[in-house]
C-alpha cells in the first residue's frame, strides 16, 4: 500500500500539550492560533489555543502527515468534529497532572470516538506527578472494556510523539488489511 498524504489530529485537555507536540513534530513552520488564555480556572497558562494548529512531517518512507491541532477548551467543541473529517488518526493527550485526569479521558474519549476510531492516548507531565504513572490509565481501559494504546510522552520530546503517530499509520494499516 502507498501512503501519501494523511491527517492526524491532536485531541485532548487544555494545556496537555498538543500545540507542542505539532511545535516540536513539524519540518515547517507551524501555523499556530494561540491566544491570551482567558480561562485561567481550567489552567493558568498564559495562551491557549483558539483555532486549528497546523504542522507537517515528512517520514523515512516519505509519507508526508499533516498534523492538525484542536483547541482544548470545551466551549471550542464544535471545531473538533471539523477538524477530525478526513483524518486518519486521533492522538489524545491527557494532562496527568490535572486532579481530574480520569474524567478527562473519559470526556474526551467519548467526545473523538464518535469522530474517528484510529485512537492512540498519550498522557503527558509524568514529569511533573508521578504517581501511578500509567496504571490507572490501563485499569481504567479495563473497567470501561476500552483497547487503546495508552503511551506516558513528554510533548516537547519528538521520539515520544513521533512514537504515537507511528502507532496510528500501523493501527491504519492493520484496520485496511482487515476490511481488505
Ligand atoms: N513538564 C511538562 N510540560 C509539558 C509536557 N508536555 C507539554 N508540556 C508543556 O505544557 C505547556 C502547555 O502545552 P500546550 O502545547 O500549549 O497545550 P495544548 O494542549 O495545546 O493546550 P490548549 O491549546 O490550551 O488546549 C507547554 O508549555 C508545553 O511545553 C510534559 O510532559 N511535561
Ligand atoms: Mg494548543
Amino acid at each position: 500500500m502507498i501512503l501519501q498524504q494523511h491527517k492526524i489530529v491532536f485531541g485532548g485537555t487544555m494545556g496537555a500539550g498538543k500545540s507542542a507536540a505539532i511545535k516540536v513534530l513539524s519540518d515547517i513552520g507551524v501555523i499556530s492560533t494561540e491566544a491570551v488564555n482567558t480561562d485561567v480556572a481550567a489552567h493558568q497558562k498564559a495562551f491557549t489555543t483558539v483555532g486549528i494548529d497546523y504542522g507537517e512531517i515528512s517520514l523515512d518512507d516519505g509519507t508526508k502527515v499533516g498534523l492538525y491541532g484542536t483547541p482544548g477548551q470545551g466551549r471550542f467543541d464544535f471545531m473538533w468534529s471539523i477538524v477530525c473529517q478526513g483524518a486518519i488518526g486521533i492522538a489524545l493527550l491527557i494532562d496527568h497532572s490535572s486532579v481530574q485526569r480520569l474524567d478527562d479521558l473519559a470526556f474526551y474519549l467519548n467526545a473523538f470516538e464518535a469522530l474517528g476510531s484510529n485512537i492512540v492516548i498519550g498522557i503527558t507531565h509524568l514529569d511533573i506527578v508521578d504517581d501511578q504513572k500509567l496504571k490507572i490509565y490501563r485499569d481504567w481501559m479495563d473497567v470501561n472494556q476500552k483497547k487503546y494504546p495508552v503511551f506516558a510522552i513528554d510533548a516537547r520530546h519528538k521520539d515520544d510523539v513521533l512514537l504515537m503517530i507511528e502507532a496510528l499509520l500501523v493501527r491504519l494499516e492493520v484496520q485496511l488489511d482487515i476490511v481488505k
